[in-house]
């Protein structure tokens, strides 16, 4: 649909990109506090995330009664989970009942890409562009565009002339796909390629897994939500909430971590400890001792424990020493499975090692690796996302005195808080650069980010000003802070997409703040209770 020349639109108070759970929820707050909103959405449907990512086995890797909006008690007490963790289907059904429960889809524009951005210095406005050539004009530009949402799709030589098919996890069709009697690749042992796998393996001919890095997964133990634990949580849902976000990630309080040293145990009470989250699923295990995450020694315990689970599941002694993981575990995100390893004792299924010697290309009938010829009728990239910035850097943002974001960022992407960049007034990002979201539940931090942005454009219209900006000596002292933050854990041990270090050509720079939600929140607070110290409101 292209709309023809227009007379320029009345400015927006507020223009938000994209309609997954941070924009949906930042249309609910902008108009519930009176602001003329709108959202902008390149796909289809609302869901974000969980509208793009439908391959098999897609869900959610921390549990459903806590990865879900907090923000209005009747949602949270109506809403049923029918599992542990929701799959990709309930999710989006969730994100849709978000949109209809509160009126949200009259200020949703659906199929509508923003590809460009532009900074008026004397109105301070943004101008936004959509692929299809339509403006709008808006006070206040929120990036609800995703952390994990521009998909990596590496420059595979001959890509185009296989003539089978190819999926990206990220940009999965709407129909069913059937791999039934066909042989399949898999390019990518993340927890997208982790999640898919013993599923296309039940139905494909042959399953070939290309695998770079081994990673480290931890059972789910999935199943139907348990109704106790459901009433237990129910019965003080707020109170609940306020204890994950007194959590590091903004989850996990049902499970306190331990205080102890994994270095300060006998070797039969760490075995213990660990036996016992594993049985629990999902990230418990990472928080069985203090110092896990933060020391290299400690941390080493850790993987061992993993990696004689992955020993004693998998039966062919070769293959099991090819998906041991070397690098700290934890250090990439940990990938929280439903029968992953056990897919390695299947016939069918094969592991090919791709690190020494990468993956050479495509043929018309395959892969080439390793001087071997892999036929295939379909290959499935599971190889992740421009994760954090990705989002940002593919569009054209131009802010005060026409400088490009992309040319802000050369040196890797950099804002305040993860909350606003300096030299892009009124330009808010949720999930961005500089904030804790990657190492938190991104619900908690969505709503977190969302309730700032919130309060600073209601304190900025309270104070007669127009316009805010971070300093750039803030920023600089917050992206500094973050280093700190890395530094003091094993984060930086390994090649993650927190450091930009899975895309070619991308600066190396870590980009999520890793000390912690409770100290992140308190930073963002305090900056604004200090009446915006490190910005600048004109
Ligand atoms: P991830 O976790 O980034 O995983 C991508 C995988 O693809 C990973 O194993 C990569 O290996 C692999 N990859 C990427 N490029 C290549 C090439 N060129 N050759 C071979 N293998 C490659 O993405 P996911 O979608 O699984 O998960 C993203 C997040 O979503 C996840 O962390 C959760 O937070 C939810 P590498 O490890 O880079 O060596």
């Amino acid at each position: 649909m292209k709309a023809g020349p227009t007379a320029p639109a009345p400015a927006l108070d507020m223009l938000i990109i994209g309609a997954g759970f941070a924009g949906l929820y930042m249309l609910h707050k902008a108009r519930q506090q009176g602001l003329n909103a709108q959202v902008l959405e390149a796909a289809a449907g609302v869901g974000g995330t969980w509208f793009h990512n439908r391959y098999p086995g897609a869900r959610v890797d921390i549990q459903s009664l806590e990865y879900s909006y907090g923000f209005d008690e009747a949602l949270q007490q109506e809403w049923q989970w029918t599992q542990r963790y929701a799959a990709q289907p309930e999710l989006l059904r969730y994100a849709n009942h978000v949109a209809d429960r509160f009126g949200l889809r009259s200020g949703i524009a659906l199929n509508t890409a923003m590809v460009r951005a532009a900074f008026d210095e004397a109105t301070c406005r943004w101008t936004v562009y959509s692929r299809d050539g339509r403006e709008w004009r808006t006070k206040f530009l929120v990036m609800a565009s995703g952390g994990l949402s521009a998909p990596n799709t590496p420059a595979f030589a001959g890509m185009e002339s296989f003539q089978g098919r190819v999926h990206h996890t990220a940009d999965w069709p709407h129909d069913a796909v059937n791999f039934s009697g066909q042989r399949v690749g898999v390019i990518g042992t993340g927890s997208s390629g982790v999640q898919l796998i013993p599923l296309v393996a039940q139905q494909a001919a042959s399953l070939t897994v290309f695998q770079r890095t081994a990673a480290y997964c931890v059972p789910a133990h999935n199943g139907p939500i348990d109704a106790a634990l459901e009433a237990q949580v129910k019965g003080d849902y707020p109170g609940f909430r306020e204890r994950n976000r007194a959590m590091y990630g903004g989850f996990g309080s049902l499970l306190p971590p331990g205080r102890q040293s994994a270095l300060a145990v006998s070797a039969l009470e760490r075995e213990a400890a660990y036996e016992r989250r594993w049985q629990i699923g999902g990230f418990a295990i990472l928080a069985a001792f203090q110092d896990t995450m933060r020391d290299l020694r400690a941390n080493a315990l850790t993987a061992e424990f993993v990696r004689q689970k992955i020993r004693a599941t998998v039966k062919d002694a070769a293959t099991a020493e090819r998906l041991c993981p070397q690098q700290p575990i934890g250090c990439k995100r940990l990938c929280v499975d439903t029968g992953y390893y056990e897919t390695f004792n299947l016939p069918q299924v094969r592991l090919v090692d791709v690190k020494a010697q990468p993956i050479e290309g495509f043929t018309p009938k395959g892969l080439q690796v390793q001087g071997e010829h892999h036929a295939l009728d379909a290959v499935i990239l599971a190889t992740g996302f421009d994760a954090i910035s990705g989002a940002f850097t593919r569009l054209d943002i131009q802010g005060r005195g026409g400088l490009a974001l992309k040319a802000a960022w050369r040196d890797g992407a950099q804002a305040h808080l993860g909350l606003m960049v300096a030299g892009f007034p009124n330009f808010f990002t949720i999930t961005g650069p500089g904030s804790s979201a990657a190492f938190t539940n991104v619900m908690v931090a969505i709503e977190h980010h969302v309730n700032w942005i919130a309060q600073c454009v209601a304190a900025l219209r309270a104070s007669g000003k127009r316009c805010i900006e971070p300093t750039q000596a803030a920023q600089t002292a917050w992206m500094d802070r973050l280093q700190g933050f890395a530094q003091e854990s094993v984060f930086l041990h390994c090649d993650s997409w927190y450091l930009g270090a899975n895309i070619a050509g991308k600066p190396r720079r870590f980009l999520a703040m890793a000390g912690g939600f409770p100290t992140y929140a308190k930073a963002c607070d305090e900056a604004a209770r200090q009446g915006y110290e490190g910005f600048v409101l004109t």
